[in-house]
């Protein structure tokens, strides 16, 4: 029977885990099999509260696969988290991918920048401990060659491809501006947004440059409001992307404002404060669901308010189902070994909150959606769910 399959992949785990012996690599402790699963994101700095967002949708998914009381023969087996924060920065990025190395975990789930994933990606590589990044976009990451790689969001190619096409055919943008904070994450997505918006027949009227910790674009703002743009564009984080909006109404500038995930988050509105309009934000999410798929992920957002008392920002449910992913492909294999379950990762069809789990060779998700959103009331509102 496969895990994805039943109704609650938790219990699923259960039954399936108990008929299977796992080899765990981990320590044993109180007579349990001690799995490591890693998890890294910025748990401090600019965006802690994205990092913090993806870390407790880890804690969650451990937490649910512990509470099943899982045995593999007559062991018990405990999955145990090793959090890291990497700040969002290149350098602690790779720090804490060798202190996972160095503690011998049996997998990773992260990290959330892609200016952290890809040069932590050669360490995990290296060590041969497969990884799957909730979050990471940068088409990059899997495009290495590396086979334990994988990502369970579409990329910047899907993202500002999709969005470079929205702003020139729905949004009617005339006049489209660029900004990017020159981070993996922001310049690629731009640069895909500007193929499109080109392919699409589009005028584009400026491209500027800040960076991931900015705080003051009245230069860069300046110097596009004498372009008159109808649509700014920016690759970026929230972080950025609020003081940018406020900024934006402060020197009048009352053109469409578009991003990608970095900026799609629920605390945008609050970043950003009197800088949000009503409907005139456009972002999109590298995932979504549709149909029958909705209620589950209503019930997990739900859950995870209740659990953390916050709203999820955005990446949540995908580290939640990166991690149940993992797990599954441990239990189909009957081993934490990373050679024995990586085989049963790279095959995996998981039915998750964010939808079906499947990997191309390349080791992104097979048919990858987005979601479309605008801001309204000082909320989030989805607009549509692309594939
Ligand atoms: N995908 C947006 C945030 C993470 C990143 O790719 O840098």
């Amino acid at each position: 029977m496969k895990l994805s399959s039943l109704k609650t992949p938790l219990s699923a785990v259960a039954i399936a885990a108990v008929a299977l012996t796992l080899v765990a690599c981990g320590k044993k402790g109180d007579d349990a099999m001690i799995v490591k699963i890693g998890h890294v994101g910025p748990t401090s700095g600019a965006i802690a509260h994205l990092g913090k967002d993806n870390e407790n949708g880890a804690k969650m998914a451990i937490e649910e696969l512990n509470a099943a009381g899982l045995k593999f023969g007559d062991k018990a087996v405990k999955f145990e988290l090793l959090a890291e924060d990497d700040g969002a920065d290149p350098k602690q990025g790779t720090a804490a991918a060798q202190k996972l190395v160095d503690a011998k975990v049996n997998g990773v789930i992260g990290h959330l920048n892609s200016g952290t994933t890809i040069p932590a990606s050669q360490l995990y590589n290296g060590a041969g401990i497969p990884q799957i990044s909730p979050s990471a976009t940068n088409p990059k990451y899997t495009r290495q060659g590396y086979a334990g790689a994988f990502r369970v969001v579409a990329d910047d190619v899907h993202l500002g491809g999709t969005l470079g096409k929205y702003a020139v055919e729905t949004l009617k943008g005339k006049s489209i501006a660029v900004i990017d904070d020159r981070t993996a994450y922001g310049q690629g997505v731009a640069e895909e947004f500007e193929k499109a918006v080109k392919a699409a027949g589009g005028n584009l009227v400026g491209h500027e440059f800040t960076t991931d910790k900015a705080s003051d674009f009245n230069a860069i703002l300046t110097t596009l409001k004498g372009k008159k743009p109808d649509v700014v564009f920016f690759g970026g984080m929230d972080a950025v992307a609020g003081p940018m909006l406020k900024q934006m109404k402060q020197l009048g500038i009352n053109a469409k404002f578009m991003g990608g995930d970095g900026i799609c988050t629920t605390e945008l509105a609050k970043l950003a404060a009197e800088g949000m309009g009503e409907e005139t934000v456009f972002c999109a999410e590298a995932g979504g669901v549709e149909g029958e798929q909705k209620a589950g992920m209503e019930k997990f957002r739900a859950d995870f308010k209740t659990k953390f008392n916050a709203d999820v920002q955005v990446y949540a449910p995908y580290v939640y189902d990166a991690v149940k992913v993992m797990a599954t492909a441990m239990v189909t294999a009957g081993s934490a070994d990373p050679a024995k379950y990586l085989p049963a990762l790279k095959a995996i069809n998981y039915k998750g909150v964010t939808g079906n789990i499947a990997f191309d060779e390349k080791g992104d998700i097979k048919n990858g959606a987005l979601t479309l959103y605008t801001y309204k009331g000082g909320k989030r509102e989805q607009l549509a769910v692309i594939r």
